[in-house]
């Protein structure tokens, strides 16, 4: 894939545009950079609160890979499906998730998405089609193949798309679930978030193939690799497969090719990649500094209008953070309540 607009596609000022501009309005290419704002801002807000003793546990941010969630998650319609990761706010918010929710869930609140029993690797939101994060690395695959095979058992016309990341392709049931969705062609896009590694392990130490989007062969799919850092190329990368499974063509894995900031989680000392390597990617890679500057190149929006999107999004969190702040704690009396399904 590339990001440039393929050869002989018209544009509304003569020049070739990259798949984003030529698909959506502007009023649409500026939501999705609030919510890449809105996902590094939740994720900063959640590690100052970490830090500030506000809530117990880990958590692992995706502050870097807000293009890959947004960018998948755009031709999506609210009753299409996805499963998450342990590293799942990005997706949650791409979804379609009120971050007030979200923190009230973060912090064990009863507000929360889960009523404060999941916490930040376990928020579900079937309202808008997210299935959960899970924090068994793969344990997401098989549960969308599933919901994907309901789709087309039931004829809904949905489409299930699985996140992932690098660690889980080499999990037996990412080999199953991509083999059983192959050949029941189940309307289903994989998508490998290849942040270069698995904990402190990096993929080549640990994967057997240069690219994860080799392992699609075996499976008889279309492999495809995005530069996960560019909206448009990951948007574009998504339609296709998102289209070939709506058409009951089957699924597709894609790659996408991004860097997590921070550590893998709060008790990562990075000792497994150097400073340079990742200011290197902060520096000249960052998601949504290459966004910002094509929209200004476009004309769609200028710096006093990023901004504008910025504070907005700053006083959301806030807000986010004051709600699950108030919310109540679940009672101990109660505890238990919720965790299973109750018999009907
Ligand atoms: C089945 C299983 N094995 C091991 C773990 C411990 N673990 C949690 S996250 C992780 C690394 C996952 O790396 P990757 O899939 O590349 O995702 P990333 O953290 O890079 O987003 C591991 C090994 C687990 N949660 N589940």
């Amino acid at each position: 894939m590339t990001g440039k607009a393929k050869a002989g596609t018209a544009s509304a000022n003569g020049r070739n545009l990259p798949f984003i501009y030529r698909r959506y309005d502007h009023a649409q290419l500026r939501e999705a950079l609030r919510k890449m704002h809105l996902i590094r801002q939740f994720e900063e807000g959640a590690e100052e609160s970490y830090m500030r003793g506000l809530i117990h546990g880990t958590m692992h941010l995706s502050i870097g890979q807000e293009a890959s969630a947004v960018g998948m998650c755009m031709g999506l319609t609210n009753e299409d499906q996805i499963t998450s990761t342990h590293r799942g706010h990005g997706h949650c918010i791409a979804k379609g998730a009120d971050v007030k929710r979200m923190f009230a869930e973060f912090f064990g609140k009863t507000t929360g998405y889960c009523r404060g029993r999941g916490g930040s690797m376990h928020i579900a939101d079937v309202s808008t089609g997210n299935l959960g994060a899970n924090g068994i690395v793969g344990g997401g695959i098989p549960i969308a193949v599933g919901a994907a095979l309901t789709a087309k058992k039931l004829k809904t016309g949905n489409v299930v798309m699985s996140f992932f990341g690098d660690g889980a392709n080499n999990e037996g049931a990412f080999h199953e679930a991509l083999n059983m969705a192959a050949i029941w062609k189940l309307p289903v896009v994989f998508v490998c978030e290849n942040n270069g590694y698995g904990m402190s392990t990096s993929v080549a130490r640990s994967t057997a193939v240069k690219d994860i989007a080799d392992r699609a062969a075996a499976y008889d799919m279309p492999g495809v690799i995005v530069d996960g850092n560019t909206l448009s190329e990951v948007a574009e990368a998504s339609q296709q497969a998102i289209d070939r499974a709506r058409a009951g063509e089957g699924p597709t894995l894609i790659e996408s090719k991004t860097y997590r900031y921070r550590g893998h989680s709060k008790s990562d000392r990075n000792r497994y990649r150097s400073k340079e390597e990742i200011e290197e990617w902060m520096n000249s890679r960052d998601p949504i500094a290459l966004y910002e500057a094509e929209l200004m190149e476009f004309g769609i929006i200028d710096r006093a209008g990023i901004e504008a999107i910025h504070d907005e999004v700053e006083r959301e969190i806030a807000e986010g953070i004051e709600f699950a702040k108030q919310s109540p704690a679940p009672e101990i009396a109660n505890l238990e309540k919720y965790v299973y399904t109750e018999p009907a």
